[in-house]
């Protein structure tokens, strides 16, 4: 190859990526400047520092290339001799300090304000799950579980023939999206209940790990409506890469319909009486610590198993766990999506030994997630709830039962 196509190759393939990337749209030559205010200070740091290297990097080669071409040896046959100068060390160690100082101060001021999730307006607690993401909207008694949509599942089955272009949005959907309110204060606190994912939204100029144990927060205050998506950022095993999140932000007065909306369907179990005040409590002491959600639910779980519980009351507590936890894989028909999620309709799991069910719901089994953070009250009802729906006809079971198989 000639001197002209060693320099022209790569040109041309910068050219051809660029407009091949211009065509299939997922040309992203730079980070996006959100709809946060901290997404944009954060693009605007990213900006400053970027020309700011640009400057100090045509100033360097700019001297370095005319030192080349200016002492070359065939004009200067007999170099200088010269060495050291005090000045010059001293002045090219100043200015690249006074540089870095420069370049701190606002990205400290940016860093504070990151921090600062004080008056947050209202709190999310984002759980990571393998492998899907669990939201609760603290203090209003809504939670859900946020899953890969079945489309994009579908698809990313090895041999499902479907081509992933045709998904829209594939693997960033849910089916569950979070809906947060625009121009407000949003805290989220964010846990795990296995191993450490990463919550994060390229939009929202932000990202959290979610860690076993500990509890992180991040803030946000959009400013657009609109759906914004992103993904687990923390490798967390086999199915990382299918647990996107997805937030839509919506103008307050929707979200407050919204929020309602959510309410009424969980509002059944809301009128259930017992135990109903401490569950309260446990709710809203989730909020803060995973020790205080562990001791309300404990006070929760004590008052319940003090009297046993009648059916019904099971049946709804059951439900309404049923569809926070489990309608994900097993669906609101009980059918699952064999072979994956086997249907729990005459299954021998559910009709079969309690004991063994519910062992299985504490502890998980292979691809299904353990349960033990549910109250033994959430984990009877389940178990009632299956045993006695879609034709299933088994009985109750005691939030005792639970009790004595934990751990
Ligand atoms: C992330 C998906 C997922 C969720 C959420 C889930 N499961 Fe499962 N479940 C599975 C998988 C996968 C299996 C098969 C496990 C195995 O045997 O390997 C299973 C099996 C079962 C079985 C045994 C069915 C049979 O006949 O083999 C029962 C019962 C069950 N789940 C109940 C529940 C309940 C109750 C909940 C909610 C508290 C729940 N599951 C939540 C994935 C899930
Ligand atoms: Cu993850």
């Amino acid at each position: 190859m000639s001197m002209r196509n060693w320099l022209a190759a790569p040109l041309l393939w910068v050219v051809a990526f660029a407009a091949q990337a211009q065509e299939k749209s997922y040309a992203y030559w730079n980070m996006p400047k959100g709809v946060t205010e901290i997404s944009r200070d954060v693009y605007g740091l990213h900006m400053l520092i970027f020309w700011v290297v640009v400057v100090i990097g045509v100033g360097v080669f700019a001297a370095f290339f005319y030192s080349i071409w200016a002492h070359r040896r065939s004009r200067n046959p007999k170099p200088a001799t010269f060495h050291e100068s005090t000045t010059v060390e001293i002045v090219w160690t100043v200015i690249p300090f006074l540089i870095l100082i420069a370049m701190a101060i606002p990205a400290t001021g940016t860093l504070i304000k990151i921090e600062d999730s004080s008056d947050a307006e209202m709190t999310v607690k984002v759980t990571g799950y393998q492998w899907m993401w669990g939201y609760e909207y603290v203090g209003e008694d809504v939670s859900f579980i946020s899953r890969l949509d079945r489309a994009s599942d579908r698809a990313r089955q090895v041999g499902s023939g479907i081509d992933p272009r045709t998904v829209e949005n594939y693997l960033l959907e849910v089916d569950n999206r979070l809906v947060i309110p625009t121009d407000t204060k949003v805290r989220f606190l964010l846990t795990s209940n296995d191993v450490i994912h990463s919550w994060w939204v390229p939009e929202f100029g932000m990202k959290r790990d979610a860690i076993p144990g500990f509890i992180n927060e991040m803030w946000a205050r959009v400013d657009e409506p609109g759906v914004y998506r992103g993904q687990c950022t923390e490798l967390c095993g086999r199915d990382h890469g299918f647990m996107p999140v997805v937030v839509e932000a919506v103008p307050p007065a929707e979200f407050e319909r919204w929020l309602a909306e959510q309410k009424g369907e969980s509002g059944a179990a809301e009128a259930a009486p017992a135990a109903a005040g401490t569950e309260v409590a446990a709710a809203e002491a989730g909020t803060t610590t995973d020790a205080a959600v562990d001791a309300g639910n404990e006070a929760a779980d004590e008052a319940a198993a003090a009297a046993p519980l009648d059916k019904a009351e099971l049946m709804t507590a059951g439900e309404k766990a049923y569809k926070a936890n489990c309608v994900a894989c097993h669906q609101a028909s009980g059918e699952g999506m064999p072979p994956a999620f086997p249907s729990l309709v005459g299954s021998s799991v559910v009709n079969g030994e309690t004991a063994q069910y519910i062992t299985q719901v504490l502890n998980g089994k292979n691809a299904m997630p353990p349960f033990g953070h549910l109250s033994d009250k959430e984990i009877a009802g389940v178990v009632t709830y299956t045993r006695n729906s879609w034709g299933n006809e088994s009985g109750p079971v005691q939030p005792g039962d639970v009790a004595a198989l934990r751990q």
